[in-house]
């Protein structure tokens, strides 16, 4: 390619035949119309190259479109969960300072425009150039949570999303054939970047979900290929009859973004007859490693590290130790925090993840916990000091303490343990807490102490809590 081309957009049109079906199902699009509609809206955008758009929009097709938009335009994308509080959106619109900001409510917020996904649509002209764009230009910031409490946004480059696609596409065998059911969010690495690169730069079909349903996944497997989802996914599809019929055809199921048990991944395969395929990533990293597609898929492993990708751990050989990971896949840095990129991110390009991890002789990564206070709850990451700030603030709080309790459903629940200065109820506090926070991230029990067990250095000893809640430790 050449300096006057878009190198994401490049990429990812590279196997495109205009009249083959991205979107398949009850409403197609072709490749053409839909690429067609993204340079519509990259004109309606009226940004110069460099400028944020935030989307916080309900999935759709014309989301994806908006992302493709941004990139053309030589914008940067920042997408944002619709369940966002207000406070909790303007956090990010005051760090990331749009140019444009797409709501379905633009009324009232603090930005040069707000507009609505179908004004943009509206305002579409035909004939939009594609900006040129370098590897090193900014594509999307996501903001991540930090264990701080205050969210980070990680920049990703041109080059850092297309050769993560390129390699998964590779390693995961994507073709033209194939029809991979989409029912994950849009406004995170998984199914914005992994599972929507993939498909576009494979030239494949898209089963395009509004939100995830077993029944709907169900009914779309006998016409698809290939499914990406978290745990709960595969938890609440094993719940459901017909699945083994169902999944006859399918040739590929990977899971990843929280852990997979071993107990799932051998009943998916008693029922179904497939070995789901587990890969680990983040969003600073997009994804860093990967069961075999060919060679053994081992449960409870997070599988080897992806060609181009490389992993070790800071540990002597064969023990547990902080997982770092270097490679083209990697963020460029977070966004107005220099200092904080410059604590994760080495010069040497080595990327401390904060996984706690351990590789076998055979270089099978099993990541083995969280060297960071977080919770993953059906797949969304809740960082516990920004839940805590939330309860602490409550005037009926004295202090509390958010911890990660197992669940069925979602691996992991939000749960509060709190020391009270005056009387209310559990409901009462999750209502409140619910003002200032997304519903995912609000505690779904709350347990009354009298103190916090703390060490001597002060610090509350969470894992002393998880047990004396019964949960292990
Ligand atoms: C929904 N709710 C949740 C969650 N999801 N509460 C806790 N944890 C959750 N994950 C709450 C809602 O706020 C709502 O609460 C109620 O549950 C019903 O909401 P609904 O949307 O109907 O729920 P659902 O459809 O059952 O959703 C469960 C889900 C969903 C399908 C597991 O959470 C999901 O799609 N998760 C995938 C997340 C994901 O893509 N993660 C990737 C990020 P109320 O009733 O009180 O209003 S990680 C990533 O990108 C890295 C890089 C990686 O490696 O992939
Ligand atoms: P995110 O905030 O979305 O970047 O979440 C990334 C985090 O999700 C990683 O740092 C891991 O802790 C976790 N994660 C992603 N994939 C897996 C996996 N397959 N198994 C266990 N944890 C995972």
């Amino acid at each position: 390619m050449t300096s006057t081309e878009n190198h994401l957009a490049h990429a990812l049109r590279a196997n495109m035949r205009p009249d083959q079906p991205f979107i398949c199902g009850p409403h197609p699009l072709t490749y053409g119309a839909f690429w067609q509609g993204a340079e519509r809206l990259a004109a309606a955008l009226e940004i110069t190259p460099g400028d944020r758009v935030v989307m916080q929009v309900e999935k759709s097709v014309e989301a994806l479109q908006l992302y493709l938009a941004t990139v053309l335009a030589g914008g940067i994308l920042v997408p944002l969960n619709p369940a966002y509080t207000r406070s909790e959106t303007l956090y990010f619109l005051e760090d990331a300072t749009p140019s444009v900001f797409v709501t379905p409510h633009p009324e009232g917020w603090p930005v040069s425009r707000a507009t609505t996904l179908e004004a943009l649509a509206a305002a579409g002209r035909s004939g939009f150039k594609p900006v040129p764009r370098g590897p090193e230009d900014l594509a999307a910031i996501l903001y991540t949570s930090g264990t701080t409490g205050r969210s980070k946004g990680a920049m990703l480059s041109h080059r850092a999303l297309a050769s993560n696609a390129q390699t998964l596409k590779l390693a995961w065998h994507f073709t033209a054939e194939d029809v991979l059911i989409h029912a994950l969010p849009v406004f995170h690495t998984h199914g914005l970047f992994v599972a929507t690169n993939i498909a576009l730069m494979a030239g494949a079909s898209i089963e395009f979900m509004p939100k995830f349903s077993v029944e709907r996944i169900l009914e779309a497997m006998p016409t698809a290929t290939a499914l990406m989802g978290v745990p709960t996914f595969y938890t609440r599809l094993l719940k459901a009859g017909g699945l083994a019929l169902a999944a006859t055809n399918m040739r590929l199921f990977i899971s990843g973004s929280a852990p997979l048990l071993a107990s799932t991944h051998q009943e998916w395969h008693d029922r179904t007859g497939h070995t789901i395929l587990e890969r680990y990533g983040m969003t600073e990293t997009n994804m860093n490693s990967s069961n075999p597609y060919d060679g053994e898929r081992r449960a409870g492993t997070v599988g080897l590290p992806l060609p181009g990708v490389e992993l070790r751990i800071d540990a002597p050989e064969g023990e547990i130790g902080v997982i770092e990971v270097r490679g083209d896949n990697l963020f460029s840095g977070y966004w107005n925090m220099p200092e904080k990129t410059a604590e994760e991110l080495r010069p040497d390009g080595w990327f401390m993840t904060g996984d706690l991890g351990q590789m076998d002789a055979d270089g099978y990564l099993t990541i083995v916990g969280r060297g960071k206070d977080l919770i993953i709850s059906g797949g969304f990451n809740i960082y516990p000091k920004e839940v805590e700030e939330v309860m602490d603030a409550l005037p009926e709080v004295l202090e509390s303490a958010v911890i990660g309790m197992s669940d069925e459903d979602l691996g992991e629940r939000v749960v509060a343990v709190v020391v009270l200065k005056s009387k209310t109820s559990k409901t009462a506090l999750i209502d409140a807490a619910g003002r200032n926070l997304a519903r995912y991230k609000c505690p779904s029990d709350i347990r009354f102490v009298d103190a916090l067990p703390r060490n001597t250095m002060g610090k509350v000893q969470k894992n002393e809590l998880r047990k004396r809640l019964g949960d292990g430790g």
